[in-house]
């Protein structure tokens, strides 16, 4: 064995460590303090890294989350655990508690995250073909159809597209692409709930999101708290955003959906027909050819959001054609793409040469792995290995020099945000037994 392959044993190793330290006993926080309780997308590739290593923690983390599911079929971004567990907005904040629709055994947040749970439930049941996996796939069918039911029919108003009504629901909170939207929201003094921020007394507070985005951060929630998450007119919702992250993995999730309903005997026809209307919408409303990507859609604004962030690679997932392809792989490998270790790349959120960007600044420039291996996805989707072939090896180069943090600079690629986060060492795990890096 060489010292390489020994020292990326060791952090397999570890990166099962920071699991098992995150456990909470049917699903995983996302990190030690600063998110304490169960986060949606969070769950879903934390199953994908249990897959293939815990068997049981990866259904458990899925079917946990569904049991929390509300009976509109939302599937809430936060389950919250110990009330002990100090984080802002609290179970009070969201008061899912007085809501008919949510679960009565369990506190929720109100809102979403993006759709990466019938994908997650695929690679679970993939490891584990047998009985148990087919059971697991048959009671998480009907819970899976009922949250994409959700989105497109809660969500898609006036258009296909699916939209999310808080910059949280994008999980790139802070994102450069939501600043115009959240400035355009004028919340009067009494329309912001009195509250208290955990998060930068735990962090430097000027690499997380500004008090000013927090205060309407707050300003949604409890608008969409006194309308109990379902506005009865949405499109007088303030923030509206169609999000290309978020629709391109509903496309993916749709496909995914079909697959699992063909396993089991199910009719899948509408999951893919709404995959193929969805891929069309994306690539006719949010393609922007000046840019070479696509774009989120603004839609109070009525207007694209002409800014170019990682999230926006995502649309390589929905697989947008040959030109478009050519187009995108251009801008990423030209415009985004920074060499790290001997011969990864790391993909900063936000362009280091974007008047945007912030070396430290949490959505605003530094690299994640969980978009750098959903933009991987996407390249392989594409056919384009290589460059999917650097990015994870990107992702393996970051965590072997730093360690299983949050997200990284681009520019030193020091780790930052929390230390021991759990996405960053599932999908560090995923990648090991995916790819052959570790042959190398
Ligand atoms: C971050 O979001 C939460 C709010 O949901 C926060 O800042 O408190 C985001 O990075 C989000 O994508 C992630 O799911 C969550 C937990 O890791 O933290």
């Amino acid at each position: 064995m060489t010292s390489e392959s020994a020292n990326l044993e060791e952090l397999a190793l570890e990166a099962l460590s920071v699991l098992e330290d995150n456990w909470l006993g049917r699903s995983t926080k996302p990190a030690p303090h600063l998110y304490p309780h169960q986060w949606s997308w969070d769950s879903a590739f934390i199953a994908i890294g249990n897959a293939s290593v815990r068997w049981d923690r990866a259904a458990s983390e899925l079917v946990s989350l569904f049991e929390a599911q509300w009976t509109t079929g939302l599937l809430p971004h936060i389950v919250f655990g110990s009330r002990q567990a100090e984080y802002w907005p609290s179970p009070e904040a969201w008061g899912s508690e007085a809501c008919v629709a949510a679960p009565s055994m369990v506190a929720t947040s109100g809102i979403c995250q993006p759709p990466v749970h019938a994908w997650a439930a695929r690679r679970v049941f993939e490891a584990r073909p047998d009985e148990a996996g087919h059971d697991f796939l048959e009671s998480i069918f009907e819970p899976m159809a009922a949250w994409h039911e959700y989105l497109h029919r809660e969500r898609a108003i006036g258009s296909p597209l699916v939209e999310i009504w808080h910059p949280w629901e994008s999980g790139m909170d802070n994102s450069p692409a939501w600043d115009e939207a959240v400035a355009a929201l004028r919340p009067r003094p009494e329309e912001i709930p009195h509250y208290r921020r955990v998060d930068t007394e735990l962090m430097d507070p000027t690499v997380r999101p500004s008090d000013d985005h927090y205060d309407r951060y707050a300003f949604l929630l409890e608008r969409l708290r006194l309308e109990d998450y379902s506005p009865a007119a949405p499109q007088d919702h303030p923030f509206r955003v169609r999000d290309v992250l978020f629709n391109s993995l509903l496309v993916v999730a749709d496909r995914q959906l079909a697959w699992i309903a063909e396993r089991i005997g199910a009719d899948g026809s509408l999951a893919l027909q709404r995959a193929e209307t969805l891929s069309c919408e994306i690539d006719r409303v949010l393609w922007n050819d000046e840019l070479g990507m696509h774009v989120s859609f603004d839609a109070v604004a009525d207007a694209q959001i002409p800014q170019r962030i990682a999230g926006g690679f995502g649309a390589l997932l929905a697989d947008p054609g040959p030109e478009l392809t050519s187009r995108i792989l251009e801008v990423l490998e030209s415009e985004f793409l920074v060499p790290v270790g001997a011969s990864g790349f790391m993909l900063p959120t936000v362009a280091v040469s974007d008047p945007a960007f912030e070396t430290s600044g949490y959505w605003r420039g530094p690299a994640w792995v969980q978009i750098m291996w959903l933009v991987a996805a996407g390249l392989d989707t594409v056919g384009s290995d290589a460059l999917a072939d650097r990015l994870r090896r990107g992702v393996v180069g970051l965590v072997a020099a730093e360690g299983f943090w949050e997200y990284f600079d681009p520019i030193t690629a020091r780790g930052h945000g929390s230390a021991r986060f759990s996405w960053t060492a599932a999908l560090f795990l995923d990648t090991m037994s995916e790819s052959p890096i570790a042959d190398h």
